[in-house]
């Protein structure tokens, strides 16, 4: 593999076969991340990232698009197929950008917009002060509750009081589902619009194992790489009556030529999505999730909400006398990878924050199942229970590429 760049460029050649060895001999748990498949990287790979497109298919600005409106279609039908939505628009290069293009398309500068606090599991482009999305519009945040988990009849109240224009039903770091319909009820009652940003759970959605917004909401967003399984990229849904101005926002609005390799890839991915085994995948991925949430409750930590109902664990390590950081750097020691992250109502720096955040979609497409899940766990613990025995950590690691070796991912096989 890569032989090509091996001869031409060592340098990076190597660059790239220690990361392919880092993600094939260790444990990836940071819950945005997973493996795709061979499939998938070939698409990424080809000839088509030659290819400039602005436009839509059959309505493109320059020649030689027979092909790219083919696959464009193909991706957009199969994603119509899988989530069951009026319109999509596949072009989106990435979450925030597709963010960007549907506020852009629904709102004026300056509106009012309702979203989940980023250190109560928002995302920064949900409101940010210094992000774009704070800059440009007016954000009324709606927090968790003292128990880790959004109260819609606060929602409801704050909608009510403040009638915003959007409300954004979306999270990074939220271990709960949310009640989509209540969503709904509330944006038809103050007359906002409804976006859900279900970048997180796409995949879980797609395999149907976690309840769809699509019924329900005006514009529904999500990446493709996390859950769903795919190339780094995002869809934007909505109802047949915002496609027009979603279409003009992505382009010309916030993009220019779409990055066809990509949406090739995103036809493959919804096709892998599309069959029965994606299902499974989806189940075991809630599954496992559970396993790692049982095992960190016996051992006694503080799980954000006490646990979880989709891929990913919120710990606040307070009552363990540690930092995210640390827990961060000697799990990465143990070559098993997550993220330090913020809790709900953090006292501590975003840069050296008191939680960890973790999850099972990568592991879970490797093929880790239950009992993995309880060694992982297991492992976990003993690392956080002796933060500075480095020694410890290296013979984890060790033991962690021996359990790997039975899991290949694909295109790490070097
Ligand atoms: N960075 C992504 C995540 O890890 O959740 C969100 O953009």
């Amino acid at each position: 593999m890569f032989d090509q760049i091996k001869k031409q460029d060592p340098a990076l050649y190597d660059m790239i076969v220690s990361e392919c060895k880092r993600q094939r001999d260790g444990i990836e748990l940071i819950p945005s991340e997973n493996y795709v498949s061979q499939a998938i990287l070939e698409a990424q790979g080809s000839i088509l990232t030659n290819k400039y497109s602005e436009g839509y298919p059959k309505k493109r600005y320059y020649g030689g698009q027979d092909n790219i409106d083919d696959i464009e279609q193909l991706a957009i039908d199969r994603a119509k197929e899988l989530f069951g939505c009026e319109h999509v628009n596949v072009q989106p290069y990435s979450g925030s950008p597709a963010n960007a293009a549907i506020y852009f398309a629904l709102l004026e500068f300056g509106d009012k917009v309702m979203g989940l606090k980023l250190d109560h599991g928002g995302h920064i482009t949900h409101g940010l002060p210094i992000s774009f999305s704070g800059k440009a519009y007016d954000w009324i945040p709606y927090l968790v509750g003292e128990d880790g988990v959004i109260d819609m009849d606060e929602v409801e109240r704050i909608a009510m009081e403040t009638r915003p224009k959007m409300i954004v039903a979306g999270f990074s770091a939220y271990p709960r589902n949310l009640d989509w319909k209540r969503f709904a009820e509330i944006c038809e009652k103050v007359g906002a619009i409804s976006f859900a940003d279900v970048s997180h759970v796409g995949g879980l959605i797609a395999a149907g194992v976690v309840d769809s917004p699509v019924p329900y909401f005006d514009v529904v967003m999500t990446t493709t790489h996390k859950t769903l399984r795919g190339p780094r990229s995002a869809i934007i849904m909505s109802k047949e009556k915002h496609a027009k101005a979603i279409n003009r926002a992505i382009f010309p609005g916030m993009q220019g030529g779409p990055h066809d390799h990509t949406t090739a890839a995103k036809a493959i991915c919804f096709e892998e999505a599309l069959r029965p085994e994606f299902k499974e995948y989806g189940a075991q991925v809630i599954k496992n999730a559970k396993v790692l949430a049982d095992k960190f409750n016996e051992y006694g930590y503080d799980l954000v909400s006490g646990g979880t109902d989709n891929h990913l664990l919120l710990c606040d390590l307070t009552n363990k006398g540690m930092t995210g950081q640390q827990a961060q750097v000697a799990l990465d020691r143990a070559e098993m990878t997550l993220n330090k992250n913020t809790v709900p109502y953090e006292k501590r720096s975003p840069m050296d924050p008191s939680g960890i955040r973790f999850g099972s979609p990568a592991v879970t497409t490797r093929g880790f199942k239950e009992k993995e899940m309880e060694q992982v766990g297991d492992w976990m613990h003993q690392v956080l229970s002796n933060l500075d025995d480095e020694d410890l950590h290296h013979r984890i690691a060790g033991e962690v590429a021996e359990l790997c070796q039975d899991f290949p991912v694909d295109g790490t096989l070097i």
